[in-house]
């Protein structure tokens, strides 16, 4: 009974009908296929250890000889065959897919590139750059002090003591005194009340105390003045200091530096410059230097308010009463000073008609330069 069935079942008419049916199937299935991944899974199910094709190999093995020689010869060629087209297609796929990536994803790489876009230095740095690089080439050092300063170093050693009317020329932000939280290297016991230094020129009185002459530095920095601004004054802004202490220095020195200086910033060699008498306390004289307006060329305009000139700095030569009170012997050494308003400069060089545009943070205004 159980020996007609198996005749039934495994005989190799139906083992080489069912042959064919796989056959048939495997090749229609792998007709259609369009994608790599489905192929690889159909092969598997047809010509996998658990495929179609093995299960009736095993199956072959339980025939008579001759029959199992008939058929099993015929799957194995089956096996061959399909394993051949399988093969066949997949190859043909990878070759489309690869041309359709490459049609999809092509570069012209003779293209220009899209660039980047990149921060750039703020137009106050530019300059100040510039001035600090053309004043070392004429032997100046850069040098720096604190923007938290002292009574004694902004007003006292500059020869403007307490109650001095010229105080008043620098409205200051005054700092409440908290000696616990006082992490400045300003010291306020002996060197009077904090503030927020109203222009570089203690620097000029921090470096003599520790150097002695002769030396030319610069001391460019941020400076406070509580003040109402208008369209060249801010309540912040730059000014690069200058002193030049040596035996002989005279007011002719003092004008071929800044001339020199300002000629090769503005890159104009016939550039004009004026001196007129000023009062400072910490020179003497003093003067104001202004600079013939290269916005207009002295036509007019509403950077120089109409005058033909824009006032740059102050200056003059250091007061005797200043190198006394570092420690210098005053009759031994002349030198000049000088505090460049920095900002109204990058005005006058890019002719932009409002310094509070500076510190707007208007991205229009800043990605001009
Ligand atoms: C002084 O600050 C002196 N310390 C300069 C000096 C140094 C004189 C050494 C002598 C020797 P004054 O207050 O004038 O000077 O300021 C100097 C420059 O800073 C001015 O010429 C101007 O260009 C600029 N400045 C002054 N106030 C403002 C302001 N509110 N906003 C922008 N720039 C200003």
């Amino acid at each position: 009974m159980f020996a007609g069935r198996l005749r039934v079942r495994y005989n190799d008419e139906i083992m080489l009908d069912e042959l064919k049916k796989i056959e048939q199937s495997a090749r229609e299935k792998l007709a259609n296929m369009g994608d790599i991944d489905a192929t690889e899974v159909l092969k598997i199910q047809f010509l996998g250890r658990k495929g179609a094709l093995s299960l009736m190999l095993r199956a072959i093995k339980n025939l008579p000889e001759q029959e199992r020689i008939k058929t099993g010869s015929a799957a194995n060629r089956l096996r061959q065959e399909l394993e051949a087209a399988f093969d066949k297609k997949l190859a043909e796929l990878k070759k489309t897919n690869h041309e359709s990536v490459l049609q999809r994803e092509w570069i012209d790489v003779t293209r220009p590139g899209v660039k980047t876009p990149r921060g750039h230095l703020h137009p106050l740095t530019l300059v100040r750059r510039d001035a600090e690089a053309i004043f070392h080439s004429m032997g100046f050092v850069t040098v720096e002090g604190p923007e938290v300063e002292s009574e004694r170093y902004n007003f006292d050693a500059l020869n403007i003591p307490a109650n001095h009317p010229a105080r008043d020329m620098w409205d200051t932000f005054w700092l409440r005194s908290n000696q616990k939280s006082q992490k400045s290297k300003v010291k306020s016991q002996n060197d009077g009340r904090l503030l927020l230094r109203t222009h570089t020129s203690p620097v000029q009185i921090r470096y003599m105390e520790t150097h002695e002459p002769p030396f030319r530095i610069i001391a460019p920095g941020r400076v406070f003045r509580y003040e109402a601004t208008d369209a060249s004054h801010e309540i912040q802004f730059y000014q690069l200091e200058g002193l030049m202490v040596d035996r002989h220095v005279s007011i002719a020195n003092f004008k071929f530096v800044i001339q020199e200086f300002l000629r090769r910033l503005f890159r104009k060699q016939n550039l004009e410059i004026r001196l007129r008498p000023s009062y400072f306390p910490f020179v003497e004289p003093g003067f104001e230097v202004d600079v013939a307006c290269i916005v207009c060329n002295q036509k007019g305009c509403s950077v120089c308010k109409r005058s033909g000139w824009l006032e740059m700095m102050g200056a003059g030569m250091v007061h005797q009463k200043v190198f006394a009170a570092v420690g210098y012997v005053p009759a031994e050494w002349t030198g000049f000073a000088f505090g460049i308003g920095l900002d109204r400069v990058v005005m006058m060089k890019y002719n932009i008609p409002d310094i509070r545009l500076f510190h707007s943070g208007d991205l229009r205004f800043l990605k001009q330069f």
